[in-house]
This record gives C-alpha cells, sequence and structure tokens, in this order.
C-alpha cells in the first residue's frame, strides 16, 4: 500500500511505558484502528492449530523478538481485514510495540506502507518495572514478572531503541515523557499529533 491509500503510525516505547493505553485513547478520539503486535502474537499463540504457537510463547516469556515473518504476517492480514470492513476510518492504523528491530522496520516499509512517524514514548526503566509488576498481579501476562521484564528492557535497549534512532535521524519521530499521568501525557499527544497535521 501506498501512503496516500492508508496512514500508518508507529507507536513505540519500553514494556510498559503506555502504548496500549494511549492507543486506546487516540482510538476513541480520532477513530484509528489500533493494532498491537503483541496482542495479535498472543492471538495467533492461543490459536487452536497454528503452527507457530510454541515458539511465540518462549520467544515472549524470554522477552526476545519473534522473526519477522510472521509478526509481519499478522500485520498485514489485520490490516486487510480492517480495511475491508472498516470504510474509511479502517485505513488509519496505530501499529503499536513494532518495528522492534530494524530488519523489521525496513521490510514493512518496503513491502507493507511506509508509515507517517514514530510515536515514542519516552519512561524511565524503574517507572516501567513499577508498572509492570504492579499490573502483573492480575494481568496473567506470562511475561510481567521481574525476570522476563529484565529481558524485555535488555531486549529494548540493544535491539529497539536502534529503530527509534534511526527513524529520530530521519526526523519522523514525535517524542512524548511518559512519566506523567495518563491523561497529561495523552494531552502532550493530542498537542504533538496537531503540530504535525494529524
Ligand atoms: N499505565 C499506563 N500508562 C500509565 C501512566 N501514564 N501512569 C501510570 N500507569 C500507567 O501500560 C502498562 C501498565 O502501566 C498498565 O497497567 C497501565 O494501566 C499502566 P500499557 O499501556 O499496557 O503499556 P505498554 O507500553 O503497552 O506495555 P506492554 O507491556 O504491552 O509493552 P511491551 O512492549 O513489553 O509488550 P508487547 O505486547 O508489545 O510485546 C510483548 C512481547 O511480544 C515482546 O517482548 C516480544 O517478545 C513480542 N513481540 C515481538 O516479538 N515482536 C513484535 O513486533 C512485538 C512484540
Ligand atoms: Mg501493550
Amino acid at each position: 500500500w501506498s501512503s496516500d491509500e492508508v496512514t500508518v503510525i508507529f507507536v513505540l516505547g519500553g514494556p510498559g511505558a503506555g502504548k496500549g493505553t494511549q492507543c486506546s485513547y487516540l482510538v476513541s478520539d480520532y477513530g484509528f484502528k489500533h493494532l498491537s503486535a503483541g496482542d495479535l502474537l498472543r492471538e495467533e499463540q492461543n490459536r487452536e492449530g497454528s503452527e507457530f504457537g510454541e515458539m511465540i510463547k518462549t520467544y515472549i516469556k524470554e522477552g526476545t523478538i519473534v522473526p519477522m515473518e510472521v509478526t509481519v504476517q499478522l500485520l498485514e492480514n489485520a490490516m486487510r481485514r480492517s480495511m475491508e470492513s472498516g470504510g474509511n476510518h479502517g485505513k488509519m492504523f496505530l501499529i503499536d510495540g513494532f518495528p522492534r528491530k530494524l530488519d523489521q522496520a525496513h521490510a514493512f516499509e518496503r513491502s507493507v506502507c511506509p508509515s507517517k512517524f514514530t510515536l515514542f514514548f519516552d519512561c524511565s526503566e524503574s517507572v516501567m518495572e513499577k508498572r509492570l509488576l504492579h499490573r502483573g498481579e492480575t494481568s496473567g501476562r506470562a511475561d510481567d514478572n521481574a525476570e522476563s521484564i529484565k529481558k524485555r528492557f535488555k531486549t529494548f535497549v540493544e535491539t529497539s531503541m536502534p529503530v527509534v534512532n534511526e527513524f529520530e535521524s530521519q526526523d519522523r519521530v514525535v517524542k512524548v515523557n511518559a512519566e506523567r499521568s495518563p491523561d497529561e501525557v495523552y494531552k502532550d499527544v493530542q498537542e504533538k499529533f496537531k503540530e504535525r497535521g494529524v
């Protein structure tokens, strides 16, 4: 797809930075379709008959990045479904938690659609860790425990930050301080979207 047909905004930030929370606000106010790569992978993991279930489970628990062929295909399928059923709003996407590795970023922008920009939630590890451990008390997510969280942070710094840095060097990053309350963060997001003509 070309960027005339489809609007894609990547939403990045460390584990627990608040990507999903802010995306849900944006969905209600702007009508975006929210596609969380992590949610799509968890869905695929639980789908009966999936050949990737066990593999996805291991990667998520270890906080490492699932091979991009799987994730890109899941995203592309979800985008196609949304466009077939969703009218005009079906073509505006928040792609949450992706791309997390340079090869994914390049492959997606080349073979699926270039992004308009990346919304990046900047948050310290101590704040993210507190949020995730708190969520872990009830979330049931296999990676919301101290050990997995440590591994997720390491992957984020070593593998995913290079993506943000590359986009930044192309002036394609909208950075928001995510350490404040959800409402304050969102206010900043809305102001910055306005500046970028969204
Ligand atoms: N919370 C949110 N905002 C807050 C605020 N401003 N103040 C106080 N609390 C706030 O929020 C996390 C928690 O914090 C919640 O309890 C929330 O209420 C609170 P959330 O909005 O869920 O944060 P989010 O950034 O979405 O955190 P998430 O845990 O989803 O981030 P991850 O990036 O770790 O998880 P994701 O689901 O994207 O990926 C999981 C795994 O899937 C990866 O580790 C990887 O193994 C795999 N994966 C891939 O392999 N490839 C991909 O492309 C994508 C994922
Ligand atoms: Mg999330």
